[in-house]
């Protein structure tokens, strides 16, 4: 008869088990294991019961960029190909939306935060958390996704008016493209817009530091702060406008 301790260390299931018993238990490891493997109900699972005890922006700085690290380790080395990455973003995404928080109508009360990937830039996931935490905060979300033109942006924000424009770009390499983005958006909406910018172009100051935005940050957990303190901002200026129907 096998002993106990020979058997696999699996999260514990059923009533007894609560969710800050499983944390520890959840590690980056086995949450990339279950998006390789495409099981977005135990990736929501595991995310639920780490949102159930962590701030959702720590979720997803700490355990979700981890994971897609190690996916993305293993596919520089060969260890998983293209199929398996490209497997486990598809099911972080979904596994994304199930976990989205669950917000009434007042998340269309908020001033409006519009969040795009510069030209060229594939790299959405990080967005899709963003749009999360950030209509968690309060404000009212657009996600446009990746790869969004500069003059085809700057006509939008004209158009929906809104108080906070977040861009990614995941490399030094779009500080043009970043720069044409933040130019096209001053160009039709002037300082009326905050712009932030992240992504991992950002843990490279100098790349961001000539492109014109307003704040730069690494972590979602950074972001939150800076927006709630420009949605206090907003909000003792009056400057809440009610939000466009697009949001
Ligand atoms: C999934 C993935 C892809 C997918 C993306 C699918 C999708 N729908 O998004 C696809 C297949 C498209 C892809 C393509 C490529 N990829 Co890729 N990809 C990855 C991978 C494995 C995971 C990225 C991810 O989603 N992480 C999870 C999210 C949650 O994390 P995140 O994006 O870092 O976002 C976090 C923070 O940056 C922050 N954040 C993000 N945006 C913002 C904005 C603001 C304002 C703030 C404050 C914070 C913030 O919040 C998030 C949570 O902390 C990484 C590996 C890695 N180490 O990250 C490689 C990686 C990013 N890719 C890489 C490369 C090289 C490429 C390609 C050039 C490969 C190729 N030869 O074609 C192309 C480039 C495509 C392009 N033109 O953009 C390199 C980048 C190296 C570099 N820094 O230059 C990496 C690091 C892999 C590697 N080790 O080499 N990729």
């Amino acid at each position: 008869m096998s002993d106990s301790h020979d058997l696999p260390r699996l999260p514990p299931v059923g009533a007894a088990a609560s969710p800050a018993d499983l944390v520890p238990l959840m590690t980056p490891e086995l949450l990339a294991g279950l998006l390789a493997d495409g099981d977005e109900e135990l990736a929501a699972w595991t995310l639920e019961n780490a949102i159930a005890v962590m701030p959702r922006a720590r979720v997803y700085d700490e355990l979700v960029r981890d994971a897609m690290a190690i996916i993305g380790r293993r596919w520089v080395e060969g260890t998983w190909g293209i199929a398996e990455e490209h497997v486990a973003s598809e099911t972080l995404l979904r596994t994304l939306e199930r976990v989205a928080p669950e917000l009434g109508p007042e998340r269309r009360a908020g001033p409006g935060a519009v969040l795009v990937g510069v030209r060229g830039e594939h790299h959405a996931i990080g967005l899709a958390c963003a749009a999360h935490v950030l209509a968690e905060s309060g404000w009212s979300i657009v996600n446009l996704g990746a790869d969004e033109p500069a003059d085809d942006l700057a006509r939008f924000v004209a158009r929906v008016r809104p108080s906070l424009i977040v861009l990614t770009a995941s490399s030094a390499d779009r500080a043009d493209a970043l720069r044409e983005t933040v130019g096209a958006v001053r160009a039709v909406a002037g300082e009326s817009v905050t712009i932030a910018v992240g992504g991992g172009i950002a843990s490279d100051p100098a790349s961001v530091a000539g492109v014109g935005a307003d704040w730069s940050g690494t972590t979602l957990t950074a972001l939150v702060r800076f927006a709630v303190r420009l949605r206090a901002r907003l909000d003792a200026e009056s400057m809440v406008r009610p939000s466009d129907p697009v949001f």
